[in-house]
């Protein structure tokens, strides 16, 4: 009778244990430490968030419309701890497990529980419990045909970097207010902390300086070209003439507020000296060649900057003159008027593919080199960026730059972030220099990701898989240094939002994967089968997404 028993059981245990291999909790990026329990706590009709503490009035106002909203159930707020189906606690003492960012959620029969030292550690809580719901959290009406439920799990997580950004260039194309709020909110959701807004380039000027009109009268449209990649604005009847926009002052406070809202820092960037023909054709006193003044905003740098092995040839002059007291004095202005506008630290002053075959022509740059002993263009741009970094310092800002900004010597507290590979990075730690990574070779959001035939014209892939592999700190670098990593969306041939986020997801759950999970906890294959699962929220929100991931190695 004793092995007949064990005969039958044998199955059913197998069963149970098959059931408990098969994870219900499946969360992008995984979490730090995940318990899961038989059961399931159900979602009442009448939801209470208990939340009391400074602080956590932009935590339970997300959560509070996310839920009420998909589900059409009531929601209220309460003091009263007994009562509520979520509550969200501030820690009386510091919990060191999880830092500043971190949390622990628990879902039991009694309902959830999310715990943490500070707001932000509450949001990250409250973004993993929409991912514990159903797909259909994420509608935009309310869906009776789901039971909202959330598997019991006992999570504990927290950042593995401070910083976790992503890039949206608004300069090569311009995306509107609420166009970059959806952005930032989704980026959010994957408890992305950084927004990195290119606000200037040669296609535009995008912020208000009101010292200086001429940056968004002039500055902030182009004529639509269509460029070297096939890129640039698509020659489609209907294409306006001109194109372009700006933010003005009052709205890029609005936006600072809703990320802000959602725990995420603003760092503006005006890159200079190079990428800076807007600026130059609405101010050309500004530049270091007198023809300057005919110039005209043109969409499409790569139309007149060839890459040579020994530096960039430019065939208009899109520099901002590094011997000319007028550069100095428009930058201090731009400055001024940023800085109480973005209340991050650091204010990114660009710094890449600076164009030098105009300033080896100027007589007033080899007045300056004699005068400052400079023996190289690289040393000419390192003058500059010092000049601009005391600026910045001045406005009570730290400077960071693209990774040219080594070259010649960096200024003294310059952050770098490192795009030309992962070597600048490395170097500037060693430096002790606080350094983001954002290797192109991981972190290239604007190359293709599939089938070339349905991607954008561009001269490089980045697959999904390959954006997987990221590790924010390379052999040899000083691991103190490196702050954290993040991804960037250049937009030349980015047209519009669903555009936008199409290039974006999901490669950039991969980035919120390396900056926020243990790395001993990274993944591909449990990853996949996470990716789609987000898929489906992101079908159930309306966010678009690309599905290549399976494709044949481009
Ligand atoms: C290089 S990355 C640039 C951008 C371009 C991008 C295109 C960087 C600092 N500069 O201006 O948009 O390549 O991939």
């Amino acid at each position: 009778r004793k092995s007949l028993k064990k005969f039958f059981l044998a199955p059913v245990l197998l069963m149970l244990l098959g059931s408990a291999g098969k994870s219900q909790v499946k969360l992008i990026p995984e979490p730090v430490k995940v318990t899961e329990h038989p059961g399931r706590f159900t979602l009442p009709r009448q939801i209470t968030i208990q939340a009391a503490g400074t602080g956590i009035a932009p935590v339970t106002s997300f959560l509070g419309q996310k839920l009420a909203v998909a589900t059409g159930y009531t929601v209220k707020t309460t003091g009263k701890p007994s009562a509520a189906t979520i509550r969200l606690i501030l820690t009386t003492k510091n919990d060191p497990e999880i830092g500043k960012e971190g949390y622990h959620l628990t879902s039991s029969a009694a309902g959830i529980i999310i715990r943490a030292n500070q707001p932000a550690g509450l949001f990250y809580g409250a973004q993993t419990l929409v991912q514990l719901l159903p797909a259909e959290i994420e509608s935009h009406d309310p869906v009776n045909t789901v039971r909202w439920t959330v598997p019991h799990v006992s999570i504990t997580d927290y950042p593995r970097f401070e910083w976790r950004g992503l890039m949206f260039d608004v300069a090569r194309h311009f995306f509107s207010v609420q166009d970059v709020k959806a952005y930032i909110d989704q980026m959010s959701r994957y408890k992305l902390n950084l927004f990195h807004w290119h606000l200037t380039d040669d296609e535009g000027w995008r912020i208000e300086i009101k010292s200086l009109p001429n940056l968004t009268k002039k500055g902030a449209w182009n004529i639509p070209k269509v460029g070297k990649f096939g890129n640039f604005a698509p020659s489609e009847p209907g294409t306006p003439r001109t194109q372009g926009g700006f933010y003005t002052q009052e709205e890029i406070r609005e936006v600072v507020k809703y990320a802000q809202d959602r725990f995420i820092n603003v760092l503006p960037e005006v890159d200079v000296p190079g990428h800076s023909l807007a600026a130059v054709a609405s101010y050309p006193e500004i530049s270091c060649t007198p023809d300057a003044v005919n110039y005209q905003v043109s969409s499409g740098d790569a139309n007149f900057m060839d890459w040579k092995p020994d530096g960039i040839i430019a065939s208009i002059d899109n520099t901002i003159c590094p011997a000319n007291e007028k550069a100095y004095e428009f930058l201090d202005k731009v400055f001024s008027e940023m800085a109480p506008l973005f209340p991050f630290g650091y204010i990114h002053v660009g710094g890449d593919e600076c164009a030098k075959n105009f300033w080896e022509k100027s007589d007033a740059v080899k007045a300056l080199m004699q005068r400052e002993g400079l023996k190289s263009m690289h040393e000419v741009q390192s003058y500059f960026e010092k000049r601009v970094s005391a600026i910045v310092n001045s406005k009570g800002k730290k400077l960071i730059g693209w990774d040219e900004i080594l070259e010649g010597g960096l200024a003294p507290g310059a952050a770098v972030m490192s795009w030309r590979g992962e070597k600048g990075g490395v170097e500037a730690s060693i430096l002790k220099h606080d350094v983001v990574m954002s290797p192109t070779s991981f972190g290239y959001l604007d190359y293709m990701q599939g089938d070339p035939a349905t991607e954008p014209l561009i001269y490089a892939s980045l697959r999904l898989e390959k954006a997987y592999k990221f590790e924010p700190v390379p052999a040899g670098a000083d691991a103190k240094y490196i702050k954290g990593g993040q991804a960037n969306l250049w937009t030349e041939q980015v047209y519009n939002l669903r555009h936008a986020q199409y290039m974006t997801w999901p490669r950039a759950f991969a980035l919120s994967e390396s900056v926020w999970s243990p790395k001993e906890k990274k993944s591909w294959k449990s990853f996949i089968p996470r990716v789609e699962q987000q898929f489906a929220r992101f079908d159930a929100a309306e966010v678009k997404y690309s599905p290549a991931m399976y494709d044949p190695v481009i």
